[in-house]
């Protein structure tokens, strides 16, 4: 496998808004984050990530942009971008910017535009379609957000075309001068000196042709991974990416690990990496079998051909300690074990903010406090069919985006150092106990557990290109593997339960290098008894 730098990367997602706001205004900033970039370097992370700053009126938190060339004011302007850019090179780190290109704001100019009039020059650049005879939808198509893709415009007497919000209508791919368009604003930002995208949905470009309806529309995967995908993707590279030494990660849905290759196999020319969700968005809570089956399947469908990502939770997924681990007892213990995981399984590991502290997922009493239009336009759509307002509320609470929004918890005092203001969304009440001053203040901390995976990464390429052998397949609790590259050897073994377990398996340790334990204090290291959520590295060199 050629070896790049962006394989050897560990990326650090920043989530602006809830991250350091430096204006009082209760929204994190740009400048917030250039004041955390030692913070964020110490971690030993090479690139980071930050979710999407342009103009925009917010309603999908910035994934509605309407002005593709400014900085929203929120965020900042661009003069404190370039300086973040700066101060990021600076300490020899990257960043990759979020490209959301599926579809704008409908308060984008090229939107307002293409809705005035059926033959205005720009009417093309978005998908507009009849009614059919009875006046309904185009189609049954649902949406991410609503029950329908399309939306009536009483003026045009026409639907159009959104896989997300109503305000996020749907850009038409087919046209060439949509596609240019972009390939230059992309030009634009490359330009600046940016390290890669994170391209939003980017595999939903492509439409299914004719616009059918569907058997199962509750399914959306027909809005993903559509004939065409590839030409656009063959042609953004060549047009524009080509150009540039950039890292890109495709956030693909839908997507298996033969089609996955189509998007990042190394002599396809479209992409680097993927983001699938087999995990994120299929699994609700630790399924160990099934998750197994996942990591076996991606790697055996990708290794050596195509370069995967470790991610267990983002600004869309509630925060894996909550939803695959154990949130109370073992907190520490079961954040150390899922990020060994990530940083030990196959893939690009993505540390999300607060992760690295172990923050946990919310439980908001009300709906009042819910921000996230997903999760409202959900409520009202189940609440409208008459359902029981609290128990829908029940419902949406564990999978909320929100979880993983709350403000990053950086001390114990008021609103745990993020903001001196109103924070826009409510912090998670527990930061008096989890917060970045305790992590760095405690030398076994989750913080400086993940300082050491990451340096490991840097330091043995074995968890990097590595090969993967999974051992007892069929355990129910244990997760257990090898890794080997050249003459490094690596074994992880994982207790994922709340109960103790016995690793039953014959491997000799004795000249093994101990890299790892989430247990620190345990002096009994004979490796057959396992406790609740323990985890421990071995190495062989
Ligand atoms: O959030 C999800 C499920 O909980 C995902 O399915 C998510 O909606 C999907 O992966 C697309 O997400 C991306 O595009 C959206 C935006 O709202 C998300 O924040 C973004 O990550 C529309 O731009």
């Amino acid at each position: 496998m050629e070896q790049k730098w962006w394989k050897e990367a560990v990326v650090y997602q920043v989530y602006w808004r809830s991250f350091n706001d430096t204006t009082g205004n209760g929204i994190g900033d740009l400048q917030g984050v250039i004041e955390k970039l030692d913070y964020i370097k110490s971690l030993g992370v090479d690139v980071i990530w930050v979710n999407p700053f342009f103009e925009s009126p917010d309603k999908d938190n910035g994934y509605d942009i309407s002005n593709y060339y400014a900085v929203m004011d929120k965020a900042g302007d661009m003069e404190t971008f370039e300086r973040l850019l700066e101060e990021i090179h600076r300490r020899d780190m990257k960043l990759i910017m979020d490209l959301v290109v599926n579809h704008t704001s409908d308060q984008h100019p090229w939107f307002k535009e293409s809705r005035s009039s059926i033959d205005n020059p720009k009417r093309d650049w978005y998908i507009w379609k009849d009614p059919k005879e009875d006046g309904s939808a185009p189609n049954n198509w649902r949406s991410y957000f609503t029950p329908s893709t399309w939306e009536y415009d009483e003026k045009t007497q026409q639907y159009y075309f959104h896989s997300f919000a109503i305000e996020q209508p749907d850009l038409n791919w087919e046209n060439p001068e949509v596609r240019e368009e972009i390939y230059n604003m992309m030009r634009f930002w490359l330009d600046k000196g940016i390290d890669g995208f994170r391209m939003d949905v980017i595999n939903l470009l492509a439409k299914l042709e004719g616009y059918p309806d569907v058997e199962e529309p509750e399914t959306i995967n027909y809005l993903g991974n559509n004939p065409g995908i590839h030409n656009y993707l063959k042609e953004m590279y060549k047009e524009v990416l080509q150009h540039y030494d950039v890292f890109t990660v495709g956030e693909i849905p839908f997507v298996t690990p033969e089609d996955g290759l189509l998007y990042v196999g190394e002599d396809r020319q479209e992409l680097n990496t993927l983001f699938h969700f087999e995990v994120c968005d299929d699994m609700v809570q630790m399924d160990l079998p099934r998750f197994k089956e996942i990591q076996k399947r991606w790697y055996e469908g990708m290794f050596g051909r195509g370069t995967n990502s470790q991610f267990l939770n983002n600004h869309d997924h509630t925060r894996l300690v909550t939803r695959f681990g154990n949130d109370n007892e073992y907190r520490e213990e079961s954040a150390k074990l899922l990020g060994t995981l990530i940083h030990t399984l196959p893939g690009i590991p993505y540390v999300f903010q607060g992760e690295e502290i172990g923050m946990t997922g919310v439980d908001f009493p009300t709906i009042e406090d819910y921000q996230d239009i997903a999760m409202l336009n959900k409520y009202n759509e189940e609440v409208e069919k008459g359902r029981d307002e609290a128990e829908v509320l029940e419902e949406l609470k564990l999978l909320s985006r929100d979880n993983s929004r709350t403000p990053m918890q950086w001390n114990d005092r008021e609103n745990a150092g993020f903001t001196t203001g109103n924070p826009w969304i409510k912090l998670n009440p527990n930061y008096s106990d989890i917060n970045v001053q305790q992590a760095l203040d405690d030398k076994n901390s989750i913080f400086y557990y993940y300082q050491d995976l990451i340096s490991f990464r840097k330091k043995y390429k074995v968890l990097t290109y590595g090969d993967y052998q999974p051992i007892l397949e069929d355990h129910p609790a244990i997760y257990s593997y090898f890794r080997e590259y050249e003459n490094e050897k690596l074994l992880v073994v994982a207790n994922m339960s709340d109960e103790e377990n016995v690793f039953d398996y014959s491997v000799d340790t004795s000249s093994a290098e101990f890299l790892l334990h989430n247990y620190a204090n345990e002096n009994d290291l004979s490796y057959s008894k396992l406790n609740p959520h323990e985890v421990r590295v071995y190495l062989w060199t």
